[in-house]
């Protein structure tokens, strides 16, 4: 009797255990421009640590150097015309700020929730140097979208949300 109930414990606390931390998700990444969507670059896993969010990047065809890299707040990859002109990823919006933190201050300031460290990209292209995140969780990132843009990050609001300019990659997360 006092096994079986020791075993109902032991099920009970994993259940727990999931529930506080989500299992690691795959976000496909593709090739955004002004036109729309197109081929995938590869894979970014997102997983739960007692860190923060672990960010783990599999993908190809970039430029060289550190590239802007964010949760936005739709799970849109589309363009959108703004301003009178077709603008890459525009239906993702803006940096994911659930708190409407008007501010862009990088993974570690008091900023947008969705500002992550910047991507490092090789010199044949590829990016595969994992990076942490330890304002968010799996969760936070459902029915959002990943984006990757062209140029760097200072993690301040100048030049414009960091200076990385066009979004060049972006992915989604489902519910
Ligand atoms: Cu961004
Ligand atoms: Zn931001």
């Amino acid at each position: 009797m006092s096994y079986l109930r020791n075993l109902m414990f032991a099920v009970g606390g994993s259940f727990a255990l999931i529930a506080s931390a989500q299992a690691a998700q795959e976000i496909e990444m593709h090739e955004v421009d002004a036109q729309g969507v197109g081929d995938s670059i590869g894979t970014v896993k997102i997983e739960d640590t007692q860190y923060g969010l672990l960010v783990t990047p599999d993908l190809t065809g970039l430029s060289p150097g550190a590239h802007g890299f964010h949760v936005h707040e739709n799970a849109n990859c589309e363009p959108l015309e703004l301003n009178g002109q077709q603008t890459a990823a525009a239906a993702a919006g803006g940096h994911y700020a659930p708190d409407q933190a008007g501010t862009h201050q990088g993974p570690y300031g008091q900023g947008h929730l969705g500002d992550l460290p910047i991507l490092m990209v090789d010199e044949e292209g590829g990016a595969t140097t994992p990076v942490l995140a330890p304002r968010l969780k799996v969760s936070d990132l459902e029915n959002r979208a990943v984006v990757v843009h062209e140029g760097g990050d200072t993690y301040f609001d100048h030049p414009k949300l960091g200076g990385g300019g066009s979004r060049i990659a972006c992915g989604t997360l489902g519910k």
